[in-house]
């Protein structure tokens, strides 16, 4: 049968036998012709399509006041990146890129050739949109945009220290940018792209991960007294020629970090001639002896043990007092040589304050230091936070505690001075500290009696408000309290105090009626017009206080019984009593 139709149909078959061949041979032709003769080809085609994953940046959260005030901003920015590959085909136009770039040509040049088998090079990170644009459109080969986020700081200098500030992958590197960089980062999405292999985008083929935005911030701080601080501050340093200086105000009770500044300072936004001493935040990374600023708290263990009460006499009499090889001394004379409690602090008697010291003994005290929280974290993890150093002894011999009575032979930070201060302020509760808007006030802790913290509250408004006390830290229309302190700096590598490098201090709280507000200011060696730190701080702490208790519309509880012709008659009371 099959010879049969062959025989019939011949000439069929040898067509289709023929037109077979004639495939294959096509075929393996166009094999031959592909990966031998023209193999270029197929490469390029492999290299012309390929899938890349390009990260989709995550908005950082805003980070702002705690009034909403924005204190950094992330916004777009253009990258320009270039293929130095393809960059170095187009030379003749490095001129004009250069130009374009405000870069020195030969050192453009360098870089490229450095980088020539490489694909991707920064050419510049963070153009406004429109400078990248404007780069772009020159529609140089080789020279590609990227979208990114940038910081940027709008209260600059002023919260610095506190703000901190991002690097240029926009990860946290100070302050609180670090310390909350998780929290502000979000999560970068992933988009896939087809590149042709000039790393030209041809086509976006999907989102395959949504960026998820960082979350936003809202700090404790009130830009607006931080302003405040900023100011008076940088201008008693210019005053009193002083090296540095800190300043840390507290709500009493929610713990808030209120303010905090630090001189010297920097610029966030430009930081190309950057000094490291600039960027400390001395109020929290700076531990310092506190000197008579301790006084009260010394005060407060005499008044708990019961032996003490605020008009018992002390004879400090002739001022100063042997003790082995050490001598203390007190830097202000007292007429008759005897004081009371409250004498002590307003003269600020070393000799009366160690008397006192001496028979309550040095634990007591230690004590008192330890549960207001000095020597204590305060949690509130900012990046280098110290801890400074409370002593504690076995046995306290008299050198010891006196010297820890009036505040020395122990350091602390401001930060934690400003919590101590705090519980006096709050009637002996601690309140943990927040750098962070609390939208409550966390459970406080009684680490003092009421009464003890009263009766102090009352002695330390003596020292502002009586005569010879530190009136320049009273403030119009409040009553405020206080303690000054002036302090010779422990001198570095030997042992002892210099003669001539002093720290000035002022530590307080208002208003009196009800007190809201502690308020810490440390100047760091004032060099001319004096030293003292109830004329070079408690200035600083008035300015700054007599602000504050306005801007948080703290009523006065100070203020003239109003003038006759001012006075308004009211309406009588229906029904009431007359
Ligand atoms: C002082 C100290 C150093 C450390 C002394 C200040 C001691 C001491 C060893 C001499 C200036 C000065 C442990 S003074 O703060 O007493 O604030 O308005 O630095 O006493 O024993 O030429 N403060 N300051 N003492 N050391 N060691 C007074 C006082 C204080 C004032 C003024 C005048 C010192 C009233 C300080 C202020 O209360």
């Amino acid at each position: 049968m099959i010879r049969l139709e062959g025989a019939l149909y011949p000439w069929r078959f040898r067509v289709v036998l023929a037109l077979l061949a004639a495939m294959v041979g096509a075929i393996g032709w166009r094999i031959v012709d592909l990966q031998v003769i023209d193999q270029d080809f197929l490469k390029e085609q492999g290299d012309a399509r390929s899938v890349r994953h390009i990260p989709i940046p995550a908005h950082r959260g805003l980070m702002t006041d705690r009034n909403g005030e924005p204190l950094a901003v992330s916004t777009p920015v253009k990258t320009l990146w270039a293929n130095p590959k393809e960059l170095l085909g187009a030379k003749a136009r490095l001129p004009e890129l250069a130009n374009a770039l405000d870069t020195d040509l030969a050192a453009l040049s360098k870089r490229l050739e450095q980088q020539a088998e490489r694909e991707f090079m920064y050419l510049e990170r963070g153009l406004t949109p429109e400078q990248g644009e404007q780069v772009l459109a020159l529609g140089i080969p080789g020279v590609y945009g990227l979208e990114e986020f940038r910081r940027f700081y709008p209260a600059g200098e002023v919260a610095a220290h506190v703000v901190g500030f991002t690097d240029i992958d926009d990860r946290g590197r100070e302050g609180m940018e670090l310390s909350y960089d998780e929290w502000l980062a979000g999560v970068p999405g992933k988009r896939q792209v087809l590149k042709d292999r000039r790393g030209r985008l041809i086509k976006d083929v999907q989102v395959v991960k949504n960026a998820k935005a960082g979350k936003p911030l809202a700090l404790s701080i009130d830009l607006r007294l931080q302003y405040l601080a900023h100011r008076e501050l940088r201008n008693a340093l210019a005053e009193f020629g002083a090296k540095a200086g800190s300043l840390v105000m507290v709500d009493v009770k929610t713990g808030e970090v209120l303010a905090m500044v630090n001189h010297p300072t920097y610029n966030p936004n430009n930081r190309s001639n950057l000094q490291p001493a600039a960027m400390r935040n001395r109020a929290m990374i700076d531990v310092f002896e506190p000197g008579s600023t301790m006084k009260p708290f010394s005060m407060s263990a005499a008044l708990a043990s019961g032996r003490w009460q605020p008009d018992d006499k002390v004879d400090v009499h002739p001022g100063w007092l042997r003790i082995g090889r050490y001598t203390i001394r007190d830097v202000s004379r007292v007429k008759d040589g005897v004081l009371d409690l409250t004498g002590i602090l307003i003269k600020s008697s070393n000799v009366g304050m160690s008397k006192i010291a001496f028979d309550i003994g040095g634990e007591a005290i230690y004590s008192v230091m330890q549960r207001v929280g000095l020597g204590q974290g305060t949690g509130l993890g900012f990046p280098g936070e110290r801890v400074g150093k409370l002593p504690n002894h076995r046995e306290w011999r008299k050198a010891e505690t006196a010297t820890l009575s009036y505040g020395y032979g122990l350091s602390v930070t401001a930060v934690q001075l400003a919590h101590a201060y705090s519980v006096l302020a709050n009637d002996g509760q601690s309140v943990p500290l927040s750098l962070l808007r609390l939208e409550n006030a966390p459970e406080p802790t009684q680490v003092m009696s009421k009464d003890v913290a009263e009766t102090l509250q009352g002695m330390l408004q003596q020292v502002v408000e009586a005569p010879g006390g530190v009136y320049r830290a009273q403030v119009p229309g409040y009553h405020v309290a206080g303690k000054s302190g002036t302090a010779r700096k422990a001198s570095v590598g030997s042992k002892g105090y210099t003669e001539h490098a002093y720290r000035s201090m002022f530590a307080g709280f208002a208003p009196m009626s009800d007190p809201r507000i502690a308020l810490v200011v440390v100047i760091d060696e004032p060099s001319k017009g004096g030293y003292y730190g109830g004329l070079v701080s408690a200035p600083v702490f008035s300015k700054v206080m007599a602000g504050a208790l306005r801007l948080m519309n703290i009523a006065p509880d100070n203020l003239p019984p109003p003038a006759e012709t001012q006075t308004v008659a009211l309406p009588e009371a229906k029904g009431g009593r007359s």
